[in-house]
Parts: C-alpha cells; structure tokens; sequence
C-alpha cells in the first residue's frame, strides 16, 4: 500500500513467528519500541506509541456520545482499544469481535499492556469476522470501534458501503463510529475521499480526524468519526475529563487533541470536502 516507501526498526530478537489461519503473524521485540506485532508484513502496533492510535480511535467515538453503555470493537485483537473503552465508567457492555484467535492469543502472553483490556468484567470475546458478526445485530450499540487492519487481506470488507451499512443498523438512535480511516493524508487521499463519500451516503454526520503515529506509514492515521444523529458534532467532545483525570487515564487523549484532530491542512481539506 505503500510502494517504494520503507521503515526500519532494529530487531533485537523474534519472539514468535506463525502462520494462522488468515495471515502473518509475527512478535519481535525492537531496540527501541518494545515489542511489536506485526499482521501480514504491516506493523500493527508497538508498545512505544500505540497508546496514540488506540486512546484516539476510541476516545473519540466515546467522547462523541452523551452515555455510551454498550459498545462493540470488530478487530482489535491485541485489547488495547478495548483498554482504552473500559475507562468510561458509563459502559455496561464491551464485546469485542476479532477474526483471527492467534492475535489475541499472543497478546495476551507477549502484550500485557494492551490486553489488560480482556480482564475487564465487562468485556466479552467473539472469535470471527466482523462483517458476519454484524449481519444480524440491528439497533444495539450505542458506540461501535473498527479497529481493523488495513483493506489488503481479512479486513477488506470493513471498508466497503454494505459494511457501513451494517455499521449504521446496528447502532441504536444518536450512535457514534470511529473506523481505522484507511492510512494516512500524505500518502491515501483518494482512498480517503471515497471512504468518506461512501460514509456520508449512510451516515448523515461524516467526519475525519488523525493522529500522529511514528510506526504506522509516514508517521500518521486517520480514522472515520460517524454519528446517526445528523446534528451531532462529533468534532466537540460532549463529555469530557479533568486535566487530572486525563493525565491520570491517558498520554495522547484530550479535549484540546480531540476536536484539533479533525483540523486538515488545506490540501487534505480541499481533497475530503
Ligand atoms: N489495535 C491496533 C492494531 C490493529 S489490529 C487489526 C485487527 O483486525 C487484527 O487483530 C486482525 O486480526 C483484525 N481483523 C482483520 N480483519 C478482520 C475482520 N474481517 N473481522 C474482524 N477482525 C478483523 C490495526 C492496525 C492498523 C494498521 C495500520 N497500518
């Protein structure tokens, strides 16, 4: 997705390395980012900087919804979103939905840091594919998080319309999505472009935010912010931490980064009107 494009980080030593049943799994520990999983060749997350990615595509879904009690994660198989979700003391429910068991197998014995968020009494597992998952799920989840990999490979449906679509039934009223918004200004725009086109055809309120991740490609990822209430902004966190409190729960997160995240420089602008 990425041609002529690389990055490097130095292996210290591979902990584990298998094929399961839909991709590549690899777990290195790096020189400098701790340990790494990486799914078919493409960095999913280290333990340096995934706090961004994860604290941003949850919080701000979460923060976009007055009282999220049942929210869902399709993908996510390493907890970290999952971590992220359970610090809102509102939610009753967490169900995650992840189509490759290896993932969560291996964090859960090389990534404590992030699968933490399995431990949590509210938290309930599903092995399978998201897009399946949803088929039969009408007007349940109040915040629904798409923490996928990137559209080559297993996660390809889950960035298509009837997907959307899916997303948008099984939402109750006023609900909330954020969606790994496929890479990154600099180097998508034009997959961008149509990804919000594609939303905004399902979802009344369409917006786009980003983080800055030095492990994902060109050191940035964006994420759709969708709500079924077409006069929510989701650009404005309606619920909100103390300074205390967010320095206490988060290290990227807060209401300054929340609606400065959906602030585009002008050719990105131009390009997602
Ligand atoms: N938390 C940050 C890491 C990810 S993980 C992406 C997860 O999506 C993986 O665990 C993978 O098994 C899961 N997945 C892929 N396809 C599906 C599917 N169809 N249904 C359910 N789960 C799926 C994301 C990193 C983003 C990388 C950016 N370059």
């Amino acid at each position: 997705m990425w041609p002529g494009q690389a990055m490097t980080l130095k292996v210290n030593k591979i902990i584990h390395h298998e094929k399961s049943k839909y991709q590549d799994v690899l777990i290195f520990e790096s020189s400098n980012h701790g340990t790494c999983l990486v799914l078919d060749n493409v960095i999913q997350c280290t333990e340096r900087d995934e706090f961004s990615y994860q604290e941003m595509i949850t919080h701000l879904a979460m923060n976009a919804h007055p009282n999220p009690k049942k929210v869902l994660v399709i993908g996510g198989g390493d907890g970290g979103v999952l971590r992220e979700v359970v610090k809102h003391e509102c939610v009753e429910e967490a169900i995650l939905c992840d189509i490759d068991e290896a993932v969560i197998r291996l964090s859960k014995k090389y990534l404590p840091g992030m699968s933490v968020g399995f431990d949590h009494p509210a938290v309930k597992t599903h092995i399978g594919d998201g897009f399946k998952f949803l088929a039969d799920k009408k007007n349940q989840f109040d915040v629904i998080i798409t923490d996928s990999s990137d559209p080559e490979g297993p996660a390809e449906s889950l960035f298509q319309k009837p997907y959307f679509e899916l997303l948008h039934g099984a939402l109750r009223e006023g609900g909330v999505i954020t969606t790994q918004g496929s890479e990154n200004q600099w180097l998508h725009l034009s997959l961008i472009a149509q990804l919000k086109k594609d939303c905004k055809q399902v979802f009344p309120t369409v917006e786009y935010a980003y983080t800055t991740i030095p492990t994902y490609p060109s050191g940035q990822i964006g994420f759709m912010v969708c709500s079924k209430d077409a006069n929510r902004d989701v650009t404005k966190p309606l619920r909100s931490w103390s300074m205390e409190e967010e320095e206490k729960l988060c290290k990227y997160y807060c209401k300054e980064v929340h609606e400065a995240a959906f602030v585009l420089p002008v050719f990105a602008r131009q390009a997602l009107r």
